[in-house]
């Protein structure tokens, strides 16, 4: 019998924002057969929204600030899907979200092309290795043309095209798509709302049929592209995928599923199954019997009802069996793991195993943060694979309700359990914490999430530092403040953090202090080895 890990396929979603990933999201999720109707990403009142925009932010912006896994079955395989958001103040957790796949779908706008979002998206996935499918999305609008759009996917990305199905028109005229593996024109009719699948008529590109239902323009235009592609277009290659040397590229409209149906079918077949990943000791095989993980993130409050916490692991060998024992890395001790749960489309189901692949979520007593390995087997297991992003943006809390401050101080403590914010303290105003993030946009979040999830309204007072250093050599924050830095604060786990206002004062307090190392991040080790 074939180890169950092999029909696990665990995907991110990523692009520029806007693009479309919480839409084609949707849409797979509605051809995956996990729900029946597709909500929208900003849904007027009747309207259903997006599954994977659970947050109310999102809701209320129509914008992606945390992504969110969902599971779903399909012709046999468990997809494990991860919608990221495209904006650039939150690509610390897109960045962490990729860790968990095995696979990404590149969306790109057919009107913009490749984005700069994109762009930097795709780096890590080449660093990562980690293959690519496109979905050239929008082509129900006014679109540039698909040839150009693969120069420009070329030159840009420096990555091959192979693409798998071609459409046909596009805005107004955008009727469906050619499938060029299987040889068929497939053209879609419009439904209510975009909210069920889109109806399908199937045809061969030399059909008498096809004239009549395409039109004579539309139907001598994509002849000749047929043509055109069949001579010097490349074909999908699965070895060539995998190395990342090619991407299979698809053409539809994730709004009014044109196309989405085909691209599922063919990506079911492309995704590969879970590979085998680094640790510190050595490469660890899906199939391995000891169990591992890793947290890639810890998500509180997506339950209004339950104000629970989650933290979201990766499986990586082995089998998660509910109640089990581990040993938890960074603590170095063994922990035993409650059940866990699984989202499987909008709902939350209570699950007693898993396989490498899966994405589990964990209750969190607090015993997580991003980055945890846990495992079972000797000697015990550590990744070092979760990024972390130095904060740019600092700034203090104005309480506006003096009743609120025990509401607002669980809640920074919890954001910051969650990677949403990262807390320094000053040494004498510890009760007044320095709050630090990667994007503006983060600020924003907290200051909603506040109001919002804890009941506490608060101020933002901006303070000008830019830069943060873990330093490696000083024991105390007054040592650096000593050595004429900026500001000396300590991080959640006492280590001395430098904060300076610009990349002057961090070049001096280097060359001032040769014997120290200034790290941008906060190193992930042991606790007993620091
Ligand atoms: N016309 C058209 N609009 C689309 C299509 N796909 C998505 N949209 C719209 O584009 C907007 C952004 O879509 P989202 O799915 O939220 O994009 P996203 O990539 O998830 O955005 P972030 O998560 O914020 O980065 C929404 O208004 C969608 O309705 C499409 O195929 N055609
Ligand atoms: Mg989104």
């Amino acid at each position: 019998m074939a180890h169950p890990y092999e029909n696990r396929r665990t995907f991110a979603i990523i692009s520029h924002p806007d693009a479309g990933k919480t839409t084609l999201t949707e849409k797979l999720l509605l051809y995956g057969g996990a729900i029946h109707q597709a909500g929208a990403v900003k849904s007027r009142k009747a309207a259903r929204a997006a599954t994977s925009d659970w947050m109310e932010i999102e809701k209320k912006r129509g914008i992606s600030v945390t992504s969110s896994a969902m599971a779903f079955d399909f012709g046999g395989y468990r997809y494990n899907l991860l919608d990221t958001p495209g904006h650039q103040d939150f690509s610390e957790d897109t960045y962490r979200t990729l860790t968990a796949a095995d696979c990404a779908i590149m969306l790109i706008d057919a009107a913009k092309g490749v984005e700069t979002q994109t762009r930097k998206l795709f780096d890590v996935c080449r660093m990562r290795g980690t293959p690519i499918v496109t979905f050239v999305n929008k082509l129900d609008r006014p679109a540039r043309d698909p040839m150009d759009l693969m120069t420009e996917v070329e030159d840009v990305l420096k990555l091959r095209t192979a693409p798998v199905t071609w459409p046909i028109g596009s805005g107004d005229r955008f009727q469906g798509v050619y499938d060029r593996e299987h040889k068929r024109v497939l053209t879609f009719e419009r439904t209510a709302r975009n909210a069920t699948k889109a109806p399908v008529t199937v045809s061969g590109i030399g059909d008498k049929t096809l004239d009549e239902l395409l039109g004579d323009e539309a139907v001598a235009e994509l002849r000749a592209e047929v043509e055109l592609l069949d001579g010097a277009g490349e074909h999908y290659n699965r070895e060539r995928f995998l190395r990342g040397e090619i991407t299979p590229v698809f053409f539809g409209s994730a709004l009014s599923s044109f196309g989405v149906e085909p691209f599922l079918e063919a990506f079911a077949q492309m995704c590969p199954p879970p590979g085998p990943r680094q640790s510190m000791h050595g490469v660890v095989s899906p199939q391995d019997e000891n169990f591992s993980g890793f947290v890639f993130k810890v998500q509180a409050n997506m339950d209004p009802a339950h104000r629970d916490r989650i933290a979201f692991v990766r499986v990586c060998s082995g089998k998660f069996t509910g109640g089990m024992r581990v040993h938890h890395f960074r603590l170095n001790k063994e922990i035993r793991l409650a059940r866990a749960e699984q989202m499987m489309a909008q709902e939350r189901q209570s699950i007693d195993e898993a396989w490498a692949g899966d994405i589990i979520g964990l209750f969190d007593p607090g015993v997580f943060r991003i980055g945890d390995t846990l495992s079972t087997g000797n000697p015990p297991v550590a990744f070092d694979t979760v990024p972390r992003f130095s904060p740019e943006h600092f700034g203090r809390l104005r309480l506006l309700d003096p009743m609120k401050r025990k509401q607002m101080q669980k809640g920074i403590e919890q954001l910051s359990e969650e990677g949403t914010i990262q807390l320094f303290a000053e040494p004498g105003r510890e009760k007044d914490p320095i709050l630090g993030v990667v994007g503006e946009l983060q600020f924003d979040v907290l200051k909603y999430r506040l109001e919002n999830e804890y009941g506490a309204k608060v101020d933002l007072e901006r303070l000008g530092y830019t830069h943060a250093r873990w330093v490696d050599g000083p024991n105390t924050p007054q040592e650096l403040t000593k050595a004429r830095i900026a500001m000396g604060v300590t991080d959640v786990d006492g280590r001395p953090v430098a904060l300076m206002r610009d990349d002057w004062e961090l070049r001096r307090a280097i060359s001032d202090n040769p014997s120290w190392k200034f790290n941008a991040t906060a190193p992930i080790r042991p606790v007993e080895e620091r």
